[in-house]
């Protein structure tokens, strides 16, 4: 039996990694901030199945605890402050998370036990203003958030463990991925979680900011599969994991209004522009500049051909299906929220 050890287990693609991991018979380790109020967040399901150890990114020692007590096989560093739009306010800490603890985490697998192989959550972000169309593993980067510059060091330390200590490491560049589980901050779930609360009354409008940026958008039950291939290889490497198709955030919208029987008709222009059900002329999405980034990042196409011919990996859910599946979960959610305030 191995023993996998995920930080970030708590988070979207923590969860469904960990799911992958008990079906797979591993022993499952998962690092958690220490909070006031006890989370399991996307785990509270399993989380007996789980052994949870208290750690942070920040700190080597508990890091170098937590390889000690779980005595890992395989690490998935998956822990980050992975909102874009955060780390333009708190740039330092998402330093200190997504790119030193990146460093912190290698660094006690060195000393613990460095035959572990470990897998790094570098991201499409570090193609920032993009040099190349669509984006591969040799795509140079120009990240263009604080997050995607903390981001671009930690694939490159893994990179460098690799190459100076003969560590099995990894990274996966995932183009965005989403679910049922995504944070409501993310646009596709503020998104599905807004069209959920318009189609049953309790919202009028949703406001956005920039509905033009385009993203290579899959579904991260999918993007985990591609993690655990990854360090199933005879050779660590870097890949690329993304559909190949890429939308703009109001496809995503129309999509997801279409779902529920809503079609939406545009009107005005810039932040002035506005989208209305046609069938009752009621302004449903508005502009809000505080929505809108200090630097943007365009558009995100990723060719996974890589991945394809060397992992084996294809994606399994639609564009459509993952619009489908969160819409059909927030129509629930906010049904049973409902019921309960007017129990
Ligand atoms: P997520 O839902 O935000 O989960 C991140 C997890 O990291 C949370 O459980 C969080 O715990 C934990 N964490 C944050 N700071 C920590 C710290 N200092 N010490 C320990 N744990 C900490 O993110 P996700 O969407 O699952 O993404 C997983 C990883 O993939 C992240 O590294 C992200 O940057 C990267 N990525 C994501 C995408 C995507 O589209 N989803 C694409 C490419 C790369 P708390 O609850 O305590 O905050
Ligand atoms: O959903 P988003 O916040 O995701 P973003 O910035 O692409 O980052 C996600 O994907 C990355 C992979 O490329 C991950 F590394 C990262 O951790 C995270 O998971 O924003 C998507 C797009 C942006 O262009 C943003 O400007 O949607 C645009 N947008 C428009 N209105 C909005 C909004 N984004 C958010 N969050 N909220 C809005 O109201």
């Amino acid at each position: 039996m191995k023993n996998a050890l995920v930080t970030g287990i708590a988070g979207q693609d923590g969860s469904y990694l960990a799911e992958l991991l008990l079906e797979k018979g591993y022993n499952v380790y998962g690092i958690m901030r220490r909070k006031a109020v006890v989370d399991y967040g996307n785990v509270v399901h399993i989380k007996d199945k789980i052994h949870f150890i208290y750690a942070d990114m920040t700190d080597v020692v508990s890091l170098i605890n937590a390889m000690k007590i779980s005595q890992a096989d395989e690490v998935y560093n998956l822990a980050a402050q992975s909102f874009v739009t955060t780390s333009w306010e708190q740039p330092l800490a998402t330093a200190q998370i997504d790119a030193l603890g990146v460093a912190n985490m290698l660094e006690a697998i060195r000393i613990v036990k460095p035959s572990c192989r470990f897998y790094q959550a570098s991201t499409s972000e570090m193609f920032g203003l993009v040099q190349e169309i669509p984006q591969r593993e040799t795509t140079p980067f120009y990240p263009r958030s604080p997050y995607g510059v903390a981001k671009v060091y930690g694939h490159w330390i893994t990179k460098n463990y690799r190459e100076s200590y003969g560590l099995f490491a990894c990274s996966g560049i995932l183009f965005n991925h989403e679910s049922e589980r995504r944070g409501k901050e993310f646009v596709t779930r503020k998104i599905t979680d807004a069209v959920a609360r318009i189609k049953q009354g309790v919202q009028d409008y949703i406001e956005l900011g920039n509905m033009d940026s385009k993203r290579d958008w899959g579904h991260s039950k999918d993007y985990v599969y591609a993690m655990w291939l990854m360090l199933q290889q005879d050779k660590a490497d870097d890949y690329v994991i993304a559909t190949n198709e890429t939308r703009t955030v109001r496809e995503f919208l129309e999509t997801a209004f279409a779902k529920v029987g809503i079609s939406v008709e545009w009107t005005g222009f810039g932040v002035d522009e506005v989208g209305m059900d046609k069938e009752t002329g009621k302004v449903i999405i508005k502009v809000n500049k505080k929505f809108f980034r200090p630097a943007e990042v365009d558009i995100l196409l990723g060719n996974p051909e890589k991945a394809e011919s060397v992992l084996g990996w294809k994606r399994e859910i639609s564009f459509d299906e993952l619009v489908e599946r969160m819409v059909k979960n927030d129509m629930e959610l906010v049904k049973r929220e409902i019921a309960y305030n007017n129990l």
